[in-house]
């Protein structure tokens, strides 16, 4: 067996201070400490200096990169966050694109090629990851790499003419040819991907998981990423009863809690949420003052102009329901601004009697499954679930809802709090079960039993190629 080479935007590297790595880093680590492996991805520093950062811990060789200000600004916050990432998560009004941006994501996927080269060997598999990354195979393949590479995507894959809007959509799409497994979230991202490939005839379908595309043959499959759910069901039992969590208790002063947490981001709903919450309040005035709506939010990407616009705007929107609807002794939204330790967000999952995930758009959203899988069996909490959310494809019994209808989510909220306990042990059950049986580490070895094994005829179609600049 040979080792695995992992690639992505920025590496985990495991934390001194002994914090809990995320899922995640945590099946990644383990499937490389099992096989031996390399890595590789970016330092999260800014320098001039391309030198190499190369620790070792037990099995594992993590390989590191500063970048140049210019790549950072070119190729992160300028086409992956301003240009990838709003389309994929349908906001075409947000796309702002430009050619210096588009130059500078592939110069930084060359030199991401450039920096592994090196550190293949014949017989390694590579698997990279997420949106940063896309060209990277093909620059493999053209410098003679013939190693199996996979790619996975985190985000969605939008419909074909929400994607068709990126001037560069035909080189995004040929160069993804180059990998042997094309992993996406769900089953509509791998649809969605199949028509954008066959409705400008790129290239075909051979069946539903095998296509032709640029002289190579590859797999595309929907992968739904999961979490370490008995690890995390058992951090949440135990922190129930921690500080952070008996502080909020007691805080609460015998009212319900309901619980938001997102990465400060415009595609996670924030807003929307606000305003369904506030409908909630207006509207079921019998239970109005019976919640707390705590919405846990840390910054993110502050540097991209969208991100500080919509932190302004939130922490505006969260005083004006305060003001208007608070009284001296109940205030109806808690606002964090701020990052929570895993324990501490696990222990408030717990306690929370409902959990709004309500994103306009999401890959997969582990938050939902986190929720879940946190519960009290004898009494579990319900979670309201975007129907755009990746999650929702597996987590059917949740409170599915339309995060645009702000009325139908508040109804929900109401729905949600007056649930009996035979339904909402019914729905937890359900979704327990789905999480049990794909947690973190099935969705990882299965990924890489077809990377590894190769379901596809790639073997006669490993040929080079050289992806056409888009004009
Ligand atoms: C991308 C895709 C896909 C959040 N606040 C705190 C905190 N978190 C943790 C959560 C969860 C993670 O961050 C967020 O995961 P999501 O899945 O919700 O979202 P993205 O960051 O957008 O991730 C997404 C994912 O990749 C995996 O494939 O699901 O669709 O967009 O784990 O718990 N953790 C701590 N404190 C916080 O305050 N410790």
């Amino acid at each position: 067996m040979g080792r695995l080479i992992v690639v992505s935007n920025r590496v985990p590297t495991p934390d001194k201070s002994g914090a809990q790595a995320g899922g995640l880093a945590v099946a990644l680590q383990t499937a490389l400490e099992a096989r031996g492996g390399v890595w590789l991805g970016w330092s999260g520093n800014i320098s001039e200096d391309a030198g190499l950062q190369v620790s070792k811990v037990g099995n594992i060789e993590y390989v590191l990169t500063d970048l140049t200000e210019r790549d950072v600004d070119e190729y992160y916050r300028g086409f992956a966050n301003r240009v990838l990432w709003p389309i994929c998560h349908y906001r075409l009004d947000l796309a702002e694109y430009g050619r210096k941006e588009m130059a500078g994501y592939f110069r930084v996927n060359r030199f991401f090629a450039d920096q592994l080269l090196p550190q293949i060997r014949e017989d390694d598999i590579i698997w990279v990851h997420d949106y940063h990354l896309i060209p990277l195979a093909a620059e493999l393949r053209k410098r003679g790499v013939t190693n199996r590479i996979g790619f996975f995507l985190h985000i969605p894959w939008p419909a074909p003419d929400v994607f068709y809007a990126m001037p560069v959509y035909e080189e995004i799409l040929l160069n993804l040819a180059s990998y042997d497994v094309v992993g996406f979230q769900t089953d509509t991202d791998r649809e969605n991907f199949a028509d954008s490939v066959t409705r400008q005839a790129l290239g075909h379908r051979i069946d539903d998981t095998n296509f032709e595309m640029a002289g190579r043959r590859f797999v595309a499959r929907s992968y739904p990423i999961g979490i370490e759910t008995d690890k995390f069901a058992r951090i949440a039992m135990r922190a129930s009863i921690s500080p952070i969590a008996k502080l909020m208790t007691e805080s609460l002063g015998g009212k319900d809690l309901i619980i938001g947490v997102d990465r400060l981001d415009y595609s996670k709903g924030i807003t929307q949420r606000i305003d369904a919450f506030e409908r909630f309040l207006t509207k079921h005035t019998d239970i109005q003052r019976t919640v707390t709506l705590l919405q846990v939010t840390p910054k993110s990407r502050s540097d991209v102009p969208e991100y500080g616009a919509m932190q302004r705007a939130l922490a505006e929107q969260a005083g004006r329901v305060n003001g208007g609807l608070g009284t001296v002794d109940w205030v109806p939204i808690r606002y964090v601004n701020r990052s929570l330790s895993r324990q501490g967000l696990a222990g408030l999952y717990r306690i929370a009697k409902a959990a709004l995930v309500t994103p306009l758009r999401d890959g997969m959203n582990l938050v939902a499954k986190e929720y879940v899988a946190s519960q009290n069996e004898d009494d579990p909490g319900v979670l309201i679930l975007s129907r755009f959310a990746g999650a929702a494809h597996e987590l059917s019994a949740a409170l599915l809802v339309n995060p645009y209808d702000i009325e139908g989510t508040g109804d929900s909220i109401a729905r949600a709090l007056r649930m009996s306990l035979e339904e909402r042990q019914e729905r937890w059950r359900d979704m327990m079960s789905v999480l049990r049986r794909n947690d973190v580490f099935n969705w990882c070895s299965v990924y890489l039993a077809d990377l590894a094994e190769g379901r596809a005829l790639h073997d006669e179609a490993t040929q080079a190629w050289t992806p056409a600049r888009a004009s």
